[in-house]
């Protein structure tokens, strides 16, 4: 739920941020970039088979995915159109084994921008919505300092903005510089992002949850407890009957939370143990709980709110619960209880 709002363009919301101080040009710089770069994958995504964009790269990344084209694509974009504006230190990429270093040949600044280009990208040959989520960190660099992958290992609560856009069935952008979500909508005839909806909340109860159930048999004790109270509805221990949702693009199933509430789990399971989940921590449960908190929601591991948890890799995965606030709280319980 929000609350509707002139649509004014991302660039005024922008300038407008920066003279009541929330940002600074540089930041405001790299938004409008990243913007601009995800409108380039909203044209290539919404060219479909026309685009000769569909289907393998036949390529692996360093997750040891099958690349689509379009992942490919969509990182070549935000690399390209970020590399030469002088507001990055370096950046980071699901597609990148390791962080981006600036072409010397362009000027630095003092943020590090870390991305997944394509969420979701196995859902793109069946046309289901996809989306870039991204997170933005201070280098920290000092004075010549080089800059090594350790900058980049930083919890996210030290973010200064994130976003995601969704190539659905129009393509949005939310973002939070840390004063609120919100949604721009893309203006094809104008080629702008217009605010649409302003201090996203998330309720703090809910009736939808979203998770693949395919893994229940995995589930250790507290997940199997938590989801088989949801199926038993009003006639178990919850009193109320649940619905579920799996898109399986992360961008879409968060934004209908964002929406409408929910919450959006993916967790550690008995299929990898020593996996402590499937999504990674510092560009998509980052910047999706620093967003989530933004709107009122909560985002933890099961144990330990996302935010807080040091990184020690740059890839390294995450277990995510996420969304109205009440039933994070629970769930979490639940695995507090079995520790
Ligand atoms: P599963 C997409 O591959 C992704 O990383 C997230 O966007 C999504 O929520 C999840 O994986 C889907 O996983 O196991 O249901 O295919």
């Amino acid at each position: 739920m929000s609350t509707p709002t002139k649509p004014i363009p991302l660039s005024r919301f922008l300038i407008e941020e920066q003279h009541a101080g929330r940002i600074n040009a540089e930041l405001r710089l790299l938004i409008e970039v990243v913007a601009r770069a995800c409108k380039g994958i909203a044209h290539a995504v919404n060219k479909g088979a026309l685009g000769g964009v569909l289907g393998d790269a036949g390529t692996g990344n360093v997750q040891g995915e099958a690349q689509k084209k379009l992942d490919v694509l969509s990182n070549e974009i935000l690399i390209e159109a970020n590399e030469w504006g002088g507001h990055l230190a370096g950046l980071a990429s699901e597609e990148e084994e390791t962080f981006v270093e600036i072409p010397h040949a362009y000027p630095r600044g003092e943020y590090l921008l870390l991305f997944d280009p394509l969420d979701g990208s196995s859902n793109i040959d069946v046309d289901i919505s996809v989306g870039t989520i991204f997170s933005v960190l201070r280098s920290n660099l000092s004075a010549g300092e080089k800059l090594e992958n350790k900058h980049f290992l930083q919890p996210g609560k030290q973010q200064v903005a994130a976003g995601y856009t969704v190539y659905g069935p129009s393509t949005l952008l939310v973002l939070s510089v840390g004063h609120g979500a919100l949604v721009f909508t893309l203006d094809r005839e104008t080629g702008s992002f217009l605010l649409t909806q302003r201090d996203l909340r998330i309720p703090a109860d809910t009736r939808e949850f979203a998770i693949n159930v395919s893994n229940q048999r995995h589930w250790f004790a507290p997940m199997q407890k938590y989801v088989a109270e949801l199926l038993q509805g009003k006639d178990g221990p919850r009193g109320k009957d649940f619905n579920m949702r799996w898109v399986a693009s992360m961008v879409a199933d968060v934004h209908r939370i964002l929406s409408r509430g929910g919450i959006f789990i993916y967790p550690r399971d008995r299929k990898e143990p020593d996996k402590p989940g499937k999504l990674r921590l510092m560009y998509e449960a980052n910047p999706m709980a620093f967003i989530v908190e933004q709107a009122g929601g909560a985002a933890t591991d099961g144990t330990r709110r996302i935010l807080d948890i040091v990184p020690e890799k740059l890839h390294q995965r995450v277990a995510v619960f996420l969304g109205s606030k009440n039933e994070v709280e629970i769930v979490t319980r639940y695995h507090h209880d079995a520790e």
